[in-house]
């Protein structure tokens, strides 16, 4: 008699437990690197901009970013989490993974994955997963996966783009002013000498890496009108207003709504407090000297918790460029729906 075969295990899981750590010998570099080396070129502070289908993205993401779009098959029950890099990446990241994962890893559990691991060890980031030739690991997570990205919505692959797959994806946008603020201050970690005034003019002429941000924005708030079963459009300032009502959000929308049973037993506040900023933070594994994440340009864990607020933007700008980069956001956005406060 055949032996019972045990149930396939279930995700999200962390990426690193799926992660050996191996890199392929070839790359998407090796197949596109005459197609990206003929897409119009910037330097912008530490960073090498292709503009690649109206975007400027780092050039080492181009190469598997044209791999993910011919190549990225989804699987219905996929959540994608965007965003424009610095709007709330690592906090949507820990909350979605906490609210997916939550019948494997209660959320107050003291072995919860998110105390020993920083989000973005749990989630992978399907940019720099491409970019390295390493995509075949998306196929060890079992489902539902969860993966992020910052590439605007257009630049999907066109099966996630038409929904058709199934799969869903969550995207948390920032007043683009903080996110500049954010954004130098993260630079700086690798670039000292950063300016200010060498990150905001970028951000205020559309070529920032990842943007235009209004139309990477936009390009999701479109996406999230047409289609809100299968776009959900978040707000870092929401999130930071009401955290919990957020995550129920994020929960229904991934089709894990919080039973009665959950909300008694305080579920939702555990997820919230398990993925606090002062929580993270103040982990072993997210404290200065605790490691990097990220591939190709790690970062100390520590940089991706600096102060969790909105309008820290009033310290770093002057009224005048404060007008200018809200006008711009203005002009662009008008007649859309969308604003920012
Ligand atoms: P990424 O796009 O490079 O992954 P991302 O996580 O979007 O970065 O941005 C980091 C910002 O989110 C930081 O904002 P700040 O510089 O204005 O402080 C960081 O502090 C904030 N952040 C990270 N985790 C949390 C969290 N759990 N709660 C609130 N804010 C958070």
């Amino acid at each position: 008699m055949a032996a019972a075969s045990s149930p396939a295990p279930s995700g999200p899981i962390p990426f690193k437990d799926v992660d050996d750590g191996s890199v392929p010998e070839h790359t998407p570099k090796d197949e596109f690197g005459d197609l990206v080396a003929a897409l119009p070129l910037r330097q912008q502070s530490i960073l090498e901009l292709r503009l690649y289908q109206g975007f400027w993205l780092p050039e080492h993401w181009v190469p598997g970013t044209i791999v993910f779009q011919r190549r990225f098959a989804p699987r219905p029950d996929d959540v994608i989490l965007a965003s424009y890099p610095k709007c709330g990446t690592t906090w949507l990241k820990a909350l979605a993974f906490a609210t997916a994962a939550r019948g494997a890893y209660p959320p107050a559990g003291a072995g919860h994955p998110l105390r020993r691991l920083n989000p973005h060890d749990c989630v992978p980031f399907i940019d720099e997963i491409f970019a390295g030739g390493e995509h075949a690991k998306l196929d060890l997570l079992p489902s539902p996966r969860l993966m992020n990205t910052h590439l605007p919505y257009t630049l999907l692959p066109e099966p996630v783009a038409r929904g058709g797959g199934g799969c869903r994806v969550a995207y948390v946008c920032r007043d683009p002013k903080d996110m500049v603020v954010s954004l130098w201050h993260f630079l700086r970690r690798s670039k000292p000498d950063l300016s200010f005034a060498d990150m905001f003019e970028p951000v205020c002429d559309g070529t920032a890496a990842a943007g235009p941000v209004w139309d990477h924005v936009l390009s999701y708030w479109r996406a999230s009108v047409a289609r809100p079963d299968r776009v959900l459009f978040l707000r870092y300032e929401d999130l930071l207003r009401d955290p919990a009502a957020n995550v129920r959000k994020l929960a229904e929308f991934m089709g894990r709504p919080f039973s009665a049973s959950e909300e008694d037993a305080g579920a939702v506040a555990d997820v919230v407090e398990l993925c606090s900023f002062d929580q993270m933070k103040g982990l072993e594994v997210n404290k200065p000297g605790s490691g990097t994440a990220g591939r190709y340009r790690a970062m100390p864990r520590d940089a991706f918790f600096r102060k969790g607020v909105a309008g820290d933007w009033a310290n770093h700008m002057t009224p005048e460029m404060a007008a200018r980069l809200d006008e711009i956001v203005r002009e662009k956005l008008q007649g859309t729906g969308l604003h920012f406060a």
